[in-house]
């Protein structure tokens, strides 16, 4: 897209945090070039990521994708791209609230990594292989205490926001936060489906917010699109069936 106002620079096979990017800008309107799935002779693919990450002149130097190029200025983490783009795009709270939407967008992002960690809980550099008994010390533990927790607690701030009658996370008014909470459930309903079947029943609104958010036109025209492209094992969100077996030990 020649006018595209955004760049967005993420690993290019999997949706990964660049999804949670993704799906503001999509919810948003707003055009964007996926630079790394361009193909590398356009000047996409991985050479141009590592290309951004090298990037001295940006003010702040980038550590690690997804980042966010707007003409000069350039931003990375997730929860700051996703706040930036809010504030921007009509997808934040007003006033002091904006600042819960970002404490429940880095609630989220704590939450991912607590997800990607359950396949990966001794490295990121190894393969999930090398550390499969790790992982299933790891994922009893998400499965029986943390995500009942992050659930439980999803579904208490939805039940007490009396603005938007337990519609959404913060405020009135669908936010980025609401978009990466539909986001994350998504990919834990992708890596969990057993885990989750059994908790599902428990946490209406939270569900229910899902639902609102898979149905925005915007949403849904993107799930339906060649751009949103599936989960897979390289990802964050990994399906591995000995990891989600229906009887939790
Ligand atoms: N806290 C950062 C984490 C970024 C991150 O871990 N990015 C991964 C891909 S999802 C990566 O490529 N990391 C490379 C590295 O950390 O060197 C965020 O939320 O954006």
């Amino acid at each position: 897209m020649a006018d595209a106002e955004y760049r967005l620079y993420y690993w290019p096979d999997i949706q990964g945090r660049g999804e949670f990017v993704r799906l503001v800008l999509e919810d948003a309107g707003a055009p964007y070039v996926d630079v790394a799935r361009l193909p590398d002779e356009e000047g996409g693919g991985v050479p141009a990521l590592m290309a951004c990450l090298e990037r001295d002149e940006v003010g702040a130097p980038n550590l690690a994708p997804p980042i966010l190029q707007q003409g000069d200025f350039y931003i990375s983490q997730t929860a700051a791209i996703c706040a930036y783009l809010g504030e921007r795009h009509g997808l934040a709270p007003d006033g002091d609230a904006r600042w819960q939407a970002l404490h429940l967008q880095l609630s989220i992002a704590d939450f991912v990594v607590e997800t990607h960690d359950t396949h990966h809980p001794i490295a990121g550099s190894l393969y999930y292989e090398e550390q499969k008994a790790e992982a299933q010390r790891r994922t009893s533990v998400f499965r029986e205490e943390r995500l009942p927790r992050f659930l439980g607690y999803c579904e208490r701030v939805l039940s007490l926001n009396g603005a938007a009658d337990g519609r959404w996370l913060v405020g009135a008014d669908c936010s980025y936060a609401d978009l990466s909470l539909f986001q994350v459930m998504t990919g834990v309903e992708y890596a969990f489906p057993n885990a989750l079947a059994v908790l599902r029943d428990g946490y209406p609104h939270l569900f229910a917010l899902c639902d609102r958010v898979r149905k925005r036109p915007n949403i849904a025209a993107y799930l339906a699109s060649e751009r949103r492209i599936a989960f897979n094992e390289l990802g964050i969100f990994r399906h591995y069936p000995e990891l989600d077996t229906t009887a939790v030990d």
